[in-house]
């Protein structure tokens, strides 16, 4: 289990809608529910969305990677996830209201794409998507456009990845959904280092525009989290953290941010926002 997308229910439980990898390899989502969002968790008896690969051929080799958005417009949360297709990983989006039953769009991005996460209102008219779309040996971020969250456009270069020796260099993606603070939308995002030795998942933080999310404000020079631990450094892929959710606490302050640890388990790591953005302002370019 890994890599798990995390909401705060209004009843205040914590759900993480967990990615879980058979023994064939492919994936599907369970969801796990705790009272305090660290121990207790009651875990779904049956996998709680499984591929639908009959309906929708994209799910052929599993789904992934879970990123939860509370849409209020809709009263519906929003999963986007990643469909492992017989043509590479895709962008899909499924709508639900309780984790039980999902309303599926299917393919919003084709392959290869994957690291997306919506917004939680429009902006001008527009729902916005932030994904990563790969281009030859280089990946960065993008942001894309609809005004019914089927059909979109207007895919607009949000953040690349550095080059070179850089932490952040040729390959970055967005982690966990955006954070809405009062001095713009803060980015949590992974950056790859590719080494003879493999590769290194570490995070960083940017932050952009609230009214123009096209509109890099800061973006940090230092990554801020990276594997250390034995269970972040080995596993089925080791030197792996991969948040793709977390919760904020009442005082919207206090934050539970939820990672896959070397693709193997799911850890919890804590933090402020504010702490994050005091960095972020001191560490920006
Ligand atoms: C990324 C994603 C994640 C995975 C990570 C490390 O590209 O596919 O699902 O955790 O690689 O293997």
């Amino acid at each position: 289990m890994f890599n798990a997308g995390a909401v705060l229910l209004a009843d205040g439980t914590t759900l993480l809608l967990c990615r879980v990898e058979d023994r064939r390899g492919l994936s599907h989502l369970c969801a796990a529910r705790s009272a305090n969002g660290i121990d207790g968790w009651v875990i779904d008896r049956e996998p709680t969305m499984l591929p639908d690969s009959g309906n929708f051929p994209e799910e052929t080799w599993g789904i992934e990677d879970p990123r939860i958005t509370f849409l209020p417009e809709l009263k519906k949360f929003a999963v986007i996830y990643t469909a492992y297709s017989h043509g590479g990983p895709g962008v899909s989006l499924a709508l639900t209201e309780d984790f039980r039953t999902f309303e599926r769009f299917g393919v919003i991005m084709p392959p290869e794409d994957k690291d997306a996460a919506l917004l939680p209102y429009r902006i001008d008219g527009n729902w916005i998507l932030i994904h990563r779309p790969v281009s030859t040996l280089r990946a960065h971020m993008w942001l894309s456009y609809s005004p019914d969250l089927k059909n979109w456009g207007r895919h607009t270069l949000m953040m690349e990845a550095r080059k070179g020796a850089w932490w952040d260099a040729n390959k970055i993606g967005l982690s966990p959904p955006p954070i809405e603070t009062p001095q713009g939308w803060l980015v949590i995002y992974h950056g790859v280092k590719q080494s003879c030795g493999g590769c290194i998942y570490r995070l960083g933080l940017a932050l952009f525009d609230l009214d123009n999310p096209e509109r890099l404000l800061k973006r940090c020079n230092e990554w801020v989290f990276s594997p250390e631990e034995s269970y972040e450094q080995h596993g089925d892929v080791g030197n792996v953290v991969f948040p793709c959710g977390y919760t904020i606490a009442p005082d919207r302050d206090t934050i539970n941010i939820y990672y896959g640890a070397a693709d193997t388990s799911i850890a919890l790591a804590t933090s402020n926002v504010s702490e994050m953005l005091r960095w972020l302002e001191k560490d920006s370019e």
